[in-house]
């Protein structure tokens, strides 16, 4: 081992070190690792283990249940907890007398855009609705009484709720429920059990919280480095670079259909002024619509790669 590899060892050991909480095993928790390896950080991790020590930054990961994650944010288990905001919100729901004391509720620092989905209540497909006072009387099958209940209070609903921690979709058939509150991603699974989604409550997708750090500078700090990390990630995520062959008087148009393009690179094309080579940044993606608009005004050639990272 070099002297300076030894100094680089002492220093992360001495500094302060950020506790990061993902889901262990589930929906979330390959792109929760996938976008931390993004951002550089590096782990020793074995398969069953719950703690993983960062290996080039003072950045350590615990692997929990995603039900578990706001929790330790409020008692101060972890220093940051990669989370669905329907988790982080049910638990806010059902422990409001945190919402008193300074520094208990983890707050919301940025949107992931993974783990897409919406909680929703869903009625047997024949069952008639149009407002939310039709649910008067029902019984509501849920894992998500915080959140149904305050829905419910906010439109003077009285409705029974029963408590499922999973299978929920099942309740109406079984008969243990009229209708259920669940999380909703393709529909597949209501449509599968002939119910029909009839109220969104939250749109929620994976999201980045943190305890409060005040008075902790040197982990906030660190936090805010991997924050800077992360931006750059997460818009680089979306970004394209588009190649393509166009007519002289069509760039007006394709800067036009190109979604958030950036200002382009103009090349002439070997034998022929008619026709030049466009080369541009796009900082949202781009889709086959924006390719089949292209070829519509007369580009040919079109070619689209992913940014890999991008320092702007
Ligand atoms: O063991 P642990 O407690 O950690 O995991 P878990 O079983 O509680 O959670 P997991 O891995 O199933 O989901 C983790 C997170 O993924 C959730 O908290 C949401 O933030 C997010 N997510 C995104 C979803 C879905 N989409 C989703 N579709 N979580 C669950 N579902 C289920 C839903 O409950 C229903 O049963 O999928 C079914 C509906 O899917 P569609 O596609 O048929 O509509
Ligand atoms: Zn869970």
């Amino acid at each position: 081992m070099t002297a300076t590899t030894q100094n680089q060892q002492s220093a992360m050991l001495e500094s302060p070190r950020l506790k990061i909480a993902i889901q262990k095993s589930g929906r979330l928790t390959e792109k929760s690792l996938d976008l931390l390896e993004r951002c550089g950080l590096s782990f020793a991790r074995s398969k069953d283990e719950l703690f993983c020590y960062g290996r080039n930054m003072p950045v350590d990961l615990l692997l929990v249940r995603d039900d578990d994650i706001p929790g330790f944010l409020a008692e101060g288990i972890c220093d940051v907890g990669l989370v669905g905001d329907n988790v982080a919100l049910e638990r806010a729901c059902q422990q409001p007398q945190e919402a008193g004391q300074s520094g208990a509720t983890p707050q919301r620092i940025r949107g992931l855009g993974y783990g897409k989905c919406r909680l929703s209540i869903a009625l047997p497909a024949q069952a008639a609705y149009a407002q939310p006072a039709d649910l008067n009387g029902k019984t509501l099958a849920t894992s998500y009484p915080g959140l149904l209940r305050e829905f419910l209070q906010r439109h003077r609903v009285s409705a029974r709720l029963v408590y499922l921690s999973g299978s929920v979709e099942i309740a109406p058939r079984l008969g243990t429920a009229d209708g259920i509150c669940d999380l909703v991603s393709s529909g597949a699974t209501l449509a599968a059990n002939r119910l029909r989604e009839v109220e969104t409550l939250l749109e929620s997708e994976a999201a980045l919280y943190q305890r409060d750090l005040s008075g902790e500078g040197p982990k906030q700090a660190l936090l805010d480095r991997l924050l800077q990390r992360l931006d750059s990630v997460l818009k680089v995520s979306e970004s394209k670079y588009v190649m393509l062959h166009a007519p002289v008087e069509k760039l007006q148009a394709i800067g036009d259909i190109l979604p958030a393009a950036e200002s382009p690179t103009i090349l002439p094309l070997a034998g022929t002024d008619q026709r030049v080579a466009v080369h541009t940044l796009c900082r949202e993606n781009v889709l086959w619509e924006h390719l089949e608009q292209l070829k519509a005004i007369g580009a040919t050639a079109i070619l689209v790669f992913p940014v890999e990272k991008m320092l702007a």
